[in-house]
């Protein structure tokens, strides 16, 4: 049947749009730019802020340093697992560091070292990775929710928090970590959808670096990039180089601000890669060249950022051996500290699980209880 021969539609008839449709907003300013952001090594660099960059290039030797440490800590069974940030420390660092102190971070399992450039104990920042001890830290004291092991589970969570904080006038921006796979997670879906929905102050930092254990990003994903996700949701994407510590930086104080000043939330892409296995338990060589890991090598986080700073004049060699023996003292101490066992009560199994202990688990308490007084009397 043709367009004329439809029942009334008479020789007049002109196919219209549907009476009400319109865009919901413009798409074209929500998506990110062609390349990522960078600005070491570009003229972006001669506005930086020298006392910031040396604190960041302060934070990325202890950063690196701690990375060491807590990886020779699994080799001498001190720590059961470890996932290394070698290579990612300019965005744990700059996470950590543009966030204000009434701010809240969502760091996932990768990200200890965010918590802790954040102020957090190094300690407790790896008593989770120690096996020991529930989450090691009070959240609320640090502003720091747990490190979220099951991927992207962190996200909603900190659309919630982020949102409540706003229904009540608190002023609290809420940055939330997660890695590349993590982004095809249904919990990305619904934490970016909600999020952009309700204008939550929200920032979404993905790292992207490469690989979800031995999975190549091409082989999960088939956007154009992964900042491109925001336009789906109607929130901005965008991409930055995840190495450069002074574009990470600024980048994500941008979305901040945005954010706080109840611009919404922001998807951040930081193109990164992971240097080391995937953790202590992982053989990256099964299933990644040399090749590309060496060019990455030259793309190291800590020396774009030695190299801009020194030729500068904002950074000299004292300064350098200044943040080196700052790092070795950090890491002396977490040696000794994490070399000493930790005293546990098998009690605190049931403490912290529930704000109100259900039946089931007083039950179970008590027969813990009733099984070590007994172990006790010998
Ligand atoms: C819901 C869920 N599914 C699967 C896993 C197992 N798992 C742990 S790490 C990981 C890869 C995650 O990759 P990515 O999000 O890129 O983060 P990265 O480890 O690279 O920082 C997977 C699949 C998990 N922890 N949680
Ligand atoms: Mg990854």
């Amino acid at each position: 049947m043709t367009v004329q021969e439809l029942p009334g539609a008479g020789a007049s008839y002109r196919p219209t749009p549907p009476p009400s449709w319109r865009p919901r907003t413009e798409a074209a300013p929500l998506l990110p730019d062609a390349e990522p952001y960078r600005v070491l090594g570009t003229p972006a660099a001669d506005k930086l802020d020298p006392e910031l960059m040396r604190r960041c290039y302060a934070e990325l030797v202890r950063g690196r340093r701690y990375n060491a440490q807590a990886t020779a800590l699994t080799r001498q069974g001190r720590l059961a697992v470890y996932p290394s940030t070698v290579g990612q420390e300019a965005c744990e660092i700059a996470a950590a560091l543009v966030l204000a102190e009434q701010d809240w971070l969502f760091p996932s399992y990768r990200d200890t070292l965010a918590a802790v450039a954040r102020g957090l104990d190094p300690v407790q920042a790896l008593t989770l990775l120690r096996g020991d001890w529930h989450t090691g830290y009070d959240p609320r004291e640090h502003r720091i929710a747990p490190l979220s092991t099951p991927l992207a589970t962190q996200l909603p969570h900190a659309v919630g928090l982020a949102h409540a904080a706003r229904l009540r006038g608190d002023d609290v921006v809420a940055l939330a970590m997660v890695g590349d796979g993590g982004t095809s997670e249904g919990d990305f879906h619904e934490a970016l959808n909600f999020a952009a929905v309700w204008q939550a102050p929200v920032v979404f930092l993905v790292q992207n670096n490469g690989f979800a254990i031995s999975v190549p990003l091409a082989k999960q994903t088939a956007a154009p990039t992964l900042a491109h996700k925001g336009v789906g949701y109607g929130m901005p994407g965008r991409l930055v180089d995840g190495n450069d510590v002074a574009a990470v930086h600024e980048v994500l104080a941008e979305a901040v601000h945005r954010a706080r000043t109840g611009g919404g939330p922001t998807l951040v892409e930081a193109i990164t890669y992971r240097m080391d296995a995937h953790t202590n338990a992982d053989d990256a060589t099964r299933y990644r060249d040399d090749d590309e890991v060496a060019a990455w090598k030259e793309h190291d986080p800590v020396e774009l950022l030695e190299r801009e700073l020194t030729a500068r004049g904002i950074l000299d060699e004292a300064g350098i051996e200044a943040a080196k023996d700052a790092a070795e003292t950090m890491a002396a101490a977490l040696r000794e500290r994490m070399n000493a066992d930790p005293v546990l009560d098998p009690m605190d199994l049931f403490a912290h699980v529930y704000a109100e202990q259900t039946g089931r688990l007083r039950e179970q308490a008590a027969m813990l209880r009733a099984e070590l007084d007994a172990e006790a009397q010998g």
